[in-house]
């Protein structure tokens, strides 16, 4: 059902095509496709393809630029609908979130939080290129329960360590929960840097922050 819509939400992606991805994310509203299966069954799988272009040398960074602009237009439109389907509304506890310092691909990150939100959290976006200080310092100003961090980038997701490990410095680790993410993060990673909670997609990364505040 609605795969020829899901092909031009894809299409619209690889066309780096603002316009067209924000129409098709508005009928997909209309007709009633809940808005998170239109991101991954649709803009995602064009965004992948886009990335997979690039990663092979076939694709350019100008592609790469408006595939991502063609992603937030799509996903400007689909967030309301995402948070007006949020059903829980008690307050599961504070999450501070971010992409980390060096790093500005917020797709994902926005997603995330936005999921987090919906689910029952109060998530202060921190947005991208998040310096260690930045973060540390917004968890202790609003008493956060969990850190999350984001990172799209080999040469960013060290920096998701050195939170935990400034954490530990400052004698801060045993206050915040640390939950990880980003395409690049693996199981090995987050055993490897002792994070608290790790997931690869947005609706796990509810999952993880539940468990993380004993809500499930
Ligand atoms: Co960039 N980029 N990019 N990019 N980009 C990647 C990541 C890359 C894999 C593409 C490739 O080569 N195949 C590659 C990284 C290679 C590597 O490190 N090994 C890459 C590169 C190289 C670069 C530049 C260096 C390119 C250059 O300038 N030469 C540059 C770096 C800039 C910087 O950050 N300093 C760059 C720039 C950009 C754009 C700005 C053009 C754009 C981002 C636009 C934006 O965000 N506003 C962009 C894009 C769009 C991508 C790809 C194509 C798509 C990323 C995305 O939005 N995915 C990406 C290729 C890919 O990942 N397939 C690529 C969709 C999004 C929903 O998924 O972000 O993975 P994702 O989030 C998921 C999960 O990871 C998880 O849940 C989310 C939802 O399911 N998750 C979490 C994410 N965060 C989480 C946190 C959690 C839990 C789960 O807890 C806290």
């Amino acid at each position: 059902m609605h795969e020829e819509l899901f092909k031009k939400m894809v299409q619209s992606i690889v066309d780096g095509d603002s316009d067209a991805s924000t129409e098709l994310a508005k009928e997909s509203i209309t007709i009633g496709i809940p808005p998170l299966q239109a991101i991954t069954d649709g803009f995602v799988i064009g965004v992948n393809t886009v990335g997979d272009a690039f990663g092979r040398g076939e694709a350019f960074l100008p592609e790469l630029v408006m595939a991502g602009e063609a992603m937030k237009a799509a996903i400007a439109v689909l967030n309301p609908e995402l948070k007006k389907q949020g059903t829980e509304r008690r307050m599961l506890g504070k999450v501070v979130l971010a992409t980390v310092e060096g790093d500005i691909h917020e797709i994902g990150k926005t997603l995330v939080g936005t999921m987090l939100n919906s689910s029952g959290f109060e998530v202060f976006d921190l947005g991208v290129d998040a310096s260690p200080d930045k973060i540390i310092g917004k968890a202790i100003e609003v008493n956060a329960d969990i850190i999350g961090m984001s990172a799209l980038l080999t040469t960013t997701m060290v920096k998701q360590k050195e939170v935990i490990e400034t954490l530990e410095k400052e004698g801060l680790r045993g206050r915040f929960k640390v939950m990880i993410g980003g395409a690049p993060i693996t199981r090995d990673w987050f055993k490897s840097i002792k994070a608290d909670g790790y997931s690869e997609d947005a609706i796990g990364a509810v999952k993880i922050a539940k468990q993380l505040v004993g809500a499930e």
